[in-house]
């Protein structure tokens, strides 16, 4: 028990520090994405051009992270499905049942796509380690973690 709050409080630290961090990063951004600061700031995990942004987020089980697309093309999110706890469902932006639904469909018709400021989420209920990609930016590796923490 005391090993367990131990962990929660550093946890909790290490948040904080992120928070600060995000937040100086935003005002001096250089990096040619449109500036829609004054919109809305509750998405876990931006799109860009070709990358997730951060690449890598933490939540704890039963949290839910949102996706948004902050750039102008259409990406999506994919789940590896080898890639996740074993007995973790499987996710995908159009609520695909199997990675190869999910490619399938973007061949077919951009299944699964998600369009310039359209949000995507998820609720991870096993925790582990969820290693993910966007379709059409697979090549660009354009690829993305979820940590999932009891
Ligand atoms: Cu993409």
């Amino acid at each position: 028990m005391d090993r367990r709050t131990f962990l929660a409080g550093g946890a909790g630290a290490t948040l904080v520090a992120l928070a600060g961090c995000l937040e100086s990063g935003s005002d001096g951004d250089s990096d040619g994405e449109e500036g829609d600061d004054e919109e809305e700031d509750d998405y876990d995990v931006g799109m860009g051009a070709s990358f997730f942004r951060p690449e890598e987020v933490e939540v704890a089980v039963g949290e839910t992270v949102v996706w948004r697309n902050t750039g102008n093309r259409r990406h999506t999110v994919t789940a590896y499905e080898g890639e996740i706890p074993d007995d973790a469902d499987f996710f995908a932006s159009g609520d695909f049942d199997s990675e190869q639904a999910a490619r399938d469909a973007w061949m077919d018709d951009f299944g699964g796509k998600i369009e310039s400021g359209e949000e995507y989420e998820h609720t991870f209920e096993v925790p582990g380690e969820y290693d993910y990609f966007c379709i059409p930016h697979e090549a660009s590796a354009m690829v993305g973690r979820v940590v999932v923490t009891e």
